[in-house]
């Protein structure tokens, strides 16, 4: 199957030798979980850590640690980067000699769209090739079956290195853009992000009541599971941009807004996440977005 042909899909991994040799450069909890899979699934992998006590566990697990990023990305044609920030990276790639023809480095760190194809630039210079990816998954997900990985960038590089990739969790490839993958998982993560601030108003505010967390959480997943079913409907509204309600219109969301913000001063609970959604409600009202749903919200914040 070609890679392009269906983008962020879901992809089986193709067989292929769990023989092939892996680096892993950076071992924080990411990577450690990363290498330590890669390992499990058979394949030889050569660590490297900035505080080398790191590579300690590993290292008893089979994996060979390597003294210096040159080192490793000399070990495998495969080289895998989850460091904690691109900034880091582009630190450790000027420390690399100047032709890496015949590696293809994978970057997990998580980044934007603009560093994916700055750095991709970068390795197609040095005369790798660059795979960028979003790691949808914490790290004790990862080989777990709910674990899954974007990837963008070079297309034969992932094709050829797929099966080995996919030691981590599922494969989803998002386009030949080097920056797709930092898009696709930055949405998701907003998404997450979203969600949590949610979740933490709401607790902070019934705590204030001595309502226990536990007690209220048994109310909150179900009810914000319920509301997540509504998720396709605007994503249809905002695509077909018919943004008319016959369920909940911003007016009705824009007057019960103060009553959020009026009750969280009253109770003691900051409102720093909450006004700026008052703010847009506001706005969407001036500028007579009154009987829309929430789709036109994000024709507002796109605009
Ligand atoms: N942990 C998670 O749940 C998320 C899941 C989604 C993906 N993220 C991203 O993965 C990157 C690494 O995250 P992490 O959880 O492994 O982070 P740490 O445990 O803090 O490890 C950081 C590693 O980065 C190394 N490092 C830091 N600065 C430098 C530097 N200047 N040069 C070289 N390496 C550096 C650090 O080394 P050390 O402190 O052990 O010497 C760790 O190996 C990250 O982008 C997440 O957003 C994780």
């Amino acid at each position: 199957m070609s890679a392009t042909t269906s983008p962020a899909s879901v992809q089986a991994p193709a067989s292929a030798p769990s023989s092939a040799p892996v680096s892993v450069l950076g071992l924080g909890m990411m990577g450690t979980a990363l290498a330590t899979a890669f390992l499990q699934a058979g394949h030889p992998v050569t660590v490297w850590n900035r505080s080398p006590a790191k590579t300690g566990p590993l290292v008893a697990q089979g994996a060979l640690p390597a003294a210096t990023p040159t080192d490793a990305v000399a070990a495998s044609p495969l080289v895998v980067l989850c460091l904690l920030s691109n900034d880091n990276v582009d630190e450790l790639l000027a420390t690399l000699p100047e032709d890496l023809t015949g590696r293809t480095l994978v970057n997990l760190t998580n980044g934007t769209p603009e560093q994916a194809r700055t750095l991709s630039a970068r390795a197609e210079k040095l005369g790798a090739r660059y795979l960028d990816g979003g790691i949808m998954a914490v790290p004790q997900m990862i080989a777990g079956p709910d674990a899954y990985v974007f990837y963008s960038g070079d297309e034969q590089a992932y094709e050829t290195h797929r099966a080995t990739l996919a030691a981590l969790g599922g494969t989803r490839w998002t386009g030949t853009d080097p920056g797709r993958a930092a898009l696709y998982d930055l949405g998701l993560l907003t998404g997450m992000y979203g969600m949590f601030a949610g979740v933490m108003q709401a607790l902070a505010l019934v705590r204030t009541e001595n309502v226990g967390a536990e007690e209220y959480a048994e109310l909150l997943v179900p009810w914000m599971t319920a509301m997540l079913g509504g998720v396709p409907g605007i994503a249809r509204d905002i695509d077909s941009g018919n943004h008319l309600t016959d369920v909940s219109s911003l007016a009705v969301n824009q007057a019960a807004f103060p009553n959020f913000i009026s009750t969280f001063k009253a109770q003691g609970v900051s409102t720093e996440l909450f006004e700026p959604l008052q703010a847009l409600l506001d706005r969407s009202i001036e500028e007579g977005y009154g009987a829309d749903g929430m789709s036109r919200l994000v024709e507002m914040l796109t605009r």
